[in-house]
């Protein structure tokens, strides 16, 4: 049976032979393997590229034994944790080194990213942990990555419009998703959910829309999305970008809480900021790993409470609240 190999495969396969470090290596031998159509023509050929895949990974040291998925657990952080998802090249590496501190490898081919990277960005305030993933593909999603797609409080969904595949690279993340029980459609009634499926908040976002023909395939994906559905924005020439945020933000629902000290005056600084449904021992998490084991007394200000009141630590948090812990 012929393989029916792509040109994409082929010029990977060229990437392959020219490079010259296993880092590239590796990048061009994992494109290959997602290029390859599956079938039985091609099977050889798969346990070929896994095989070579293995031996680099072995003799760089960067083979994982059983601890892989505890390695790259991403501790939540800042008010909310957003996973970026999406195919090769859609930027997502880009996203994370241009708007937080962290410094993942951007690099103009496709399949560069293999770990989690997590950044914290500042948008009015609010801090959010966005985490950097390998690209998603239909094949195989590595445990840790499920692990960290499930747990994410929510999912940016980042195509490029550099691609005349943007409605295939759609298609994919929805589909192969939907196969790790993680739904992008409208959610059922809480009763009606099979246990263990996910629903997570998520945002459809559009780069590179600095690219010729950008605009026409935008317009294509929002036909098949929902025009109100899909965010437009190049990270190279930063359009779209605050719009984008603001909508992230929003999606996400946040609570800001603001601390005092007794005895002392509001700090109206720096808040707190929670997603919304999180409650006084969430605060104290926040404040100190330990403080929520240790609290005897949190007394509340603001609107809703007469000056001082004592509350529970279940209390779920209004933006605006002022608390006061007793140790
Ligand atoms: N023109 C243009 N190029 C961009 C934009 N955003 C990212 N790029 C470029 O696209 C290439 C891929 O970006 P990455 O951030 O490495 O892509 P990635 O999604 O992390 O790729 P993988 O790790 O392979 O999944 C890089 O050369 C980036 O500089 C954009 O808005 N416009
Ligand atoms: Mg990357």
């Amino acid at each position: 049976m012929p393989a029916n190999l792509t040109p994409q495969y082929y010029k990977a396969e060229e990437r392959y032979k020219a490079a010259q470090q296993d880092r590239e290596r590796l990048a061009a031998l994992r494109e290959m393997l997602s290029m390859m159509p599956k079938h039985k023509g091609t099977e050889k050929l798969q346990a070929d590229l896994k095989k070579r895949i293995a031996q680099i990974k072995m003799q760089s040291g960067t083979k994982k034994g059983p601890h892989h998925a505890a390695l790259h657990h991403v501790e939540h952080s800042g008010a909310a944790q957003v996973v970026l998802v999406g195919p090769a090249n859609s930027g997502k590496s880009r996203f994370v080194a241009d708007l937080t501190h962290a410094t993942p490898e951007v690099a103009p081919y496709p399949f560069t990213t293999w770990t989690p990277t997590p950044g914290i960005l500042e948008f009015e305030k609010i801090p959010i942990q966005v985490v950097d993933v390998p690209p998603l593909t239909p094949e195989h999603v590595e445990p840790w990555f499920v692990d960290l797609l499930r747990r994410a409080d929510a999912l940016l969904i980042l195509l490029s419009a550099n691609s005349d595949e943007v409605l295939d690279h759609w298609e994919m993340v929805k589909s192969t998703l939907a196969r790790l029980k993680i739904h992008l459609g409208t959610p059922p009634p809480p009763d009606e959910r099979p246990i263990g499926h996910r629903w997570p908040k998520h945002l459809v976002a559009v780069n590179k829309i600095d690219r010729p023909d950008a605009s026409d395939r935008v317009e294509l994906l929002e036909e098949i999305v929902g025009r109100e559905k899909v965010m437009r924005f190049s990270l190279e020439t930063k359009d779209g970008l605050d719009d984008l945020l603001r909508e992230l933000v929003r999606l996400l629902d946040v609570v800001r809480v603001y601390t005092k000290e007794p005895h002392e005056e509001i700090d109206h600084g720096k808040p707190f900021v929670l997603l919304r449904g999180s409650t006084v021992e969430d605060v104290a998490r926040q404040i100190h790993k330990e403080l929520a084991d240790h609290i005897k007394l949190v007394r509340a200000w603001g609107e809703r409470f007469h000056d001082g009141q004592p509350v529970s630590r279940d209390l779920v948090l209004e933006d605006g609240d002022v608390l006061e812990f007793h140790e």
